[in-house]
């Protein structure tokens, strides 16, 4: 802790077996070393995003799940606060090469999200859509199925702030955190890819950064 930055990290990440049994622990803090290629440890937590932080009434925020479901959604704030909660203990890794390690995410999980609508089998790709001026990221279904994949509205106990993505942001730790959505807004299930916001400007469609899936195309 830190007065200035009560996020700040000034000591090791958590042994893993001091979490609580309830936590689900991404499989990516078992490694051995858990930063990857090309990356190195923030003890911060940045602020990255295309537009800024939008303005985003608590009152009529709302969720919705639609696309190839059998029963489209909407939830408020106070429903999805009545879904029940899974917390995920997860490293975050932006393409910008800073990997912020040992974050403790509390929230709804996509498996809870999506088994409410009822998948229809066509559907392959997710599209999350953003209140920042309709943002989007792509991926495919079955990572946003990952058991450690949420909708997270606290952050090592605490509300995610607005410039993090507060009141409700996505969370696949697998991936790179632009697959992350903050202030997300809806969960498209899509038979097709749709390429969204950063990977229609050039970074890698997949975003593994194990491999260095950073960008797309012949610059690569
Ligand atoms: N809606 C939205 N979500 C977004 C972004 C964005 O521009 N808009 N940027 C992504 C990127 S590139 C990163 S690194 C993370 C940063 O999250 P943080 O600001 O909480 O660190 O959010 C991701 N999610
Ligand atoms: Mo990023």
């Amino acid at each position: 802790m830190n007065a200035e930055d009560p996020k700040y990290q000034a000591g090791e990440p958590l042994p893993l077996e001091s979490l609580p049994s309830d936590v689900i622990i991404s499989s990516d803090t078992r490694r051995e070393n858990r930063i990857p290629p090309g990356q190195s440890r923030t003890r911060k937590w940045p602020i990255l995003d295309a537009h800024g932080t939008p303005q985003i009434d608590r009152a009529s925020w709302k969720l919705d799940v639609f696309g190839l479901v059998d029963q489209p959604y909407s939830l408020s704030l106070a429903e999805f606060q009545t879904l029940p909660r899974v917390k995920v203990y997860a490293d975050f890794h932006c393409v910008t090469r800073w990997s912020r390690l040992g974050n403790m995410w509390e929230g709804v999980s996509t498996r809870t999200l999506l088994e409410r609508a009822g998948v229809k089998p066509e559907a392959r790709y997710v599209v999350c859509h953003a209140y920042d001026r309709g943002w989007t990221t792509n991926l495919p279904l079955a990572d946003f199925l990952s058991n450690d994949a949420l909708l997270a509205d606290l952050h090592d106990g605490q509300p995610i702030s607005a410039d993090h993505g507060g009141p409700v942001r996505g969370m696949v730790p697998l991936l790179y955190a632009w697959k992350s959505a903050k202030w997300i807004r809806g969960i498209e299930l899509s038979a097709y890819d749709k390429p969204g916001y950063w990977e229609r400007g050039g970074y890698h469609n997949h975003g593994d950064p194990w491999t260095e899936e950073r960008f797309s195309g012949w610059f690569s």
